[in-house]
């Protein structure tokens, strides 16, 4: 019933779970597509959702929170049990934003932005996927940068393009406890790459990772080919 009342479901509201209002119980909010107002719902004791905590409009604090304009993940980036968003830009001329969820569970005005090639990463989402999730287990959720493949065109007899990544493409973003800048992502990530492995290092402890293959499959048969040409008496 309430998804009527809201005229948000359907195939234009896509739901992003999380618990902005920390009390326990996963609440909803529902991201229009395109233009239009969003809407924070909060389950209640029972699980229940049965009215609209909050109507966001489709430019909330000056970003575009329409799945057109930025891509929402949720995480508790600050660590007091509710849970915020992280606007990812779908453009890379637009901005990417932190909204912490105030003590009612509503979202006032944008704690932090930034632009594409912040800290050195390409944040939006045509260079990227970004996830939440807290990586260094100091309880405040981190941001892992999930590089996407620069095409590069190699012009061997017929021009074919072979995915690329530029050194440092992937990492994670750690949420620090707000500078005075009110900033709370703005410290480089560490992410190093040793032989055919990547490495992230959080301390002592450190994750491992596949490197991608740089090369096709059809680039390192014409290698091959090139080698064996140039090494035939
Ligand atoms: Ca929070
Ligand atoms: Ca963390």
């Amino acid at each position: 019933m309430w998804l009527r009342n809201a005229t948000c479901g359907g195939p234009t509201g896509k739901p992003l779970v999380g618990d902005f209002s920390g009390d326990g119980r996963a609440d909803i909010l529902l991201q229009r597509q395109s233009q239009g107002d969003h809407y924070l719902l909060q389950a209640n004791a029972q699980g229940q959702i049965t009215a609209i905590h909050q109507t966001l409009p489709y430019n909330h604090g000056g970003h575009i929170w329409s799945a057109d304009g930025h891509r929402i993940v949720a995480g508790d980036f600050n660590g007091d049990g509710r849970a915020d968003v992280f606007l990812q830009a779908v453009r890379i001329t637009e901005l990417n934003a932190v909204f912490l969820a105030g003590a009612s569970g509503t979202f006032g005005s944008a704690q932090q932005t930034w632009g594409n090639m912040h800290i050195g990463f390409r944040w939006s989402l045509q260079n990227a996927i970004v996830h939440a999730g807290d990586f260094n287990g100091d309880g405040k959720a981190d941001l892992f940068v999930q590089a996407k493949p620069d095409i590069v065109i190699i012009d061997y007899e017929v021009p074919f393009p072979v995915p690329s990544y530029r050194p440092g493409a992937f990492g994670v973003a750690n949420a620090k406890a707000t500078n005075g800048n009110g900033e709370i992502f703005y410290t480089p990530a560490l992410w190093r790459r040793r032989g055919r492995k990547g490495r992230i290092h959080f301390g002592k402890q450190q994750a491992t990772f596949e490197r991608e293959r740089r090369t096709s499959r059809a680039m390192r048969k014409r290698l091959s080919l090139l080698t064996k040409l140039r090494w035939t008496p």
